[in-house]
């Protein structure tokens, strides 16, 4: 009956947004024929079976799409900028219409809840709106010049053709947060996503592209699904791509780093987290256990931001960590499209591989698994990679707890005194995002101190994950560089310009040079 249920629902996504066949993974302005192009299959983790075919680009697609973004830069950036915002504005509303549609295109392709894939789209909407009101205040800063008659300013300029290249586990958001934004400073931008998400990517760039094809404008976002490793090159030895943002594994992002910098590019490296919450005894126990659980559980795990490690002080440790195995205990794993249902699978079987190879690490290291631990068999879904989360409980010394395994996992240990849990804090290589829970004024001031958190996002009585958009996401270490979504992240989708100009009749110099000729 379960399986029926999803299948139903598998054809009724797909049908809605005209994805059931084979799906071209290229759009360049138009989407490119499918003939002769090897393809890859689009899974649903829930019930591990094939949604349907993308086709991948081959290097004469990419260079193709290079080639025309360029050109469709060129007749962007003389856009005015708020006019630039009004169109993105549009993108936003046209979303809206299609949040539910493609919400569940992202339970389909990814596992999330019903609720967590509609926030995938809101979180795209939101961007948009937010880009859209930027794109009105792109300012530059005016000083006072050290010459007489003279004006010193700066004024921020488009970039060019960006590439974003984003993972599974937000696979549109992440590319809205870049995309849009990058959009209103000026900026075309080419789209690599997650072969693993891949549909997901096609059936919001269908949804974007006739809304900007509507509207009379440009083409300013291409699509390219390509292999990872294959596209990822291409990308990162272009020339004309002058900032690529990626967001997966620190791995590949050095290797990304590595390659952009030796042409002098730009980056934007979103990387591995590895997240804490620091429970002090002063905290409001309610909030503490949901903040950690939502962190923990919500996305299976699966996000940059999942809370990973919890440190507890030791006064109540026993009761922090017996209330939150009870919540474990009765959360509801299965069809995330089930209502009531919180934690849906992971993405596919490595992952699953994944899970179990760490808890193996963890126990061989000393760790105790107090809850969780197994595989999880849905009635119905059997292919669907389902695990139960689990806690372990741990010692801060473990090699297993610096490194961040994308699953369920999460990692207990007990403190003594605050200076102790900001050490077992920040002794992990990543710095993403960060959590304390207590109601103590002082220990809330020292955790965001210069001493405190070492993280990118650092947050008090709420949980590491579910960042908004209107701050700056990104993180320390090697979590990576730069940040993108709200606030000033914008800056790295422009280049910035110095502009001195004299309207006297001389030429004084800088610095009381004198040069007489
Ligand atoms: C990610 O996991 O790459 O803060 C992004 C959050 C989400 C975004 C996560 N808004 O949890």
């Amino acid at each position: 009956m379960e399986n029926e249920n999803f299948q139903k629902f598998r054809e009724d996504t797909l049908q809605s947004l005209g994805l059931e066949k084979v799906n071209s993974g290229i759009f360049n302005g138009k989407w490119v024929t499918t003939a002769n192009k090897s393809k890859i299959r689009s899974m649903s983790p829930i019930d591990g079976l094939v949604n349907s075919e993308i086709t991948l680009a081959e290097r004469k697609d990419f260079d193709g799409m290079v080639r025309n973004l360029s050109r469709v830069f060129e007749e962007w950036r003389e856009y005015p900028a708020p006019k630039r915002g009004e169109i993105i504005k549009a993108l936003g509303d046209a979303l809206v219409k299609d949040k539910t549609r493609l919400g569940a295109l992202v339970s389909l392709e990814t596992g999330k809840t019903v609720s967590e894939g509609e926030g995938e789209i809101q979180e795209m909407i939101d961007i948009a709106y937010f880009a859209s009101g930027l794109s009105r205040q792109l300012y530059g800063l005016t000083m006072g010049s050290e010459r007489p008659h003279h004006r010193l300013y700066e004024q921020w300029l488009p970039l060019g053709t960006i590439a974003v290249i984003s993972a599974f586990n937000f696979p549109s958001a992440v590319w809205s947060w870049n995309a849009m934004v990058a959009a209103v400073c000026g900026d075309t931008t080419l789209w690599k996503p997650s072969t693993k998400a891949a549909l997901v990517a096609v059936g919001v760039m269908k949804s974007i592209s006739e809304t900007l094809s509507n509207l009379g404008a440009p083409p300013i976002f291409g699509l390219m699904v390509s292999r990872g490793s294959e596209g990822g090159e291409w990308i990162s030895n272009e020339p004309s791509i002058p900032l690529v943002s990626f967001t997966g594994s620190t791995a590949t992002g050095k290797k990304i780093y590595e390659t952009v910098s030796r042409r002098v590019g730009r980056v934007i490296l979103e990387l591995g987290g590895n997240n804490c919450a620091i429970v002090s005894n002063r905290c409001d126990m309610k909030l503490a256990l949901k903040g950690v659980a939502f962190g923990a559980l919500a996305t299976a795990g699966q996000r940059c931001t999942s809370t990973r490690r919890a440190v507890v002080h030791e006064d109540i440790y026993e009761e922090f960590v017996k209330n939150l195995k009870d919540i474990y205990k009765k959360v509801k794993i299965g069809n995330p499209r089930e209502p009531g249902v919180l934690v849906g699978p992971l993405i596919d079987r490595k992952a699953v591989e994944g899970y179990f190879s760490s808890l193996k690490e963890a126990e061989k290291e000393g760790g105790k698994i107090l809850v969780g631990g197994t595989v999880k068999t849905i009635p119905g879904l059997e292919n669907g990679h389902y695990v139960a989360p689990t806690i372990v409980e741990a010692n801060p010394n473990m090699n297993i707890v610096r490194s961040e395994t994308f699953a369920p996992i999460l990692y207990v240990f007990k403190y003594r005194d605050l200076n102790e849990a900001l050490r077992i804090h920040n002794n992990v290589p990543q710095g993403l995002s960060s959590a304390i829970f207590t109601t103590d004024l002082r220990e809330e001031e020292v955790f965001l101190s210069a001493r405190g958190s070492d993280c990118g996002i650092a947050n008090v009585n709420t949980s590491t994950a579910g960042a908004e958009i209107g701050g700056a996401f990104g993180g320390e270490k090697e979590t990576g560089y730069g940040r993108e979504s709200g606030s000033d992240a914008w800056k790295a989708y422009m280049r910035r310009q110095t502009v001195t100009k004299n309207y006297g009749m001389d030429i004084p110099l800088s610095q009381g040079v004198k040069f007489e000729v």
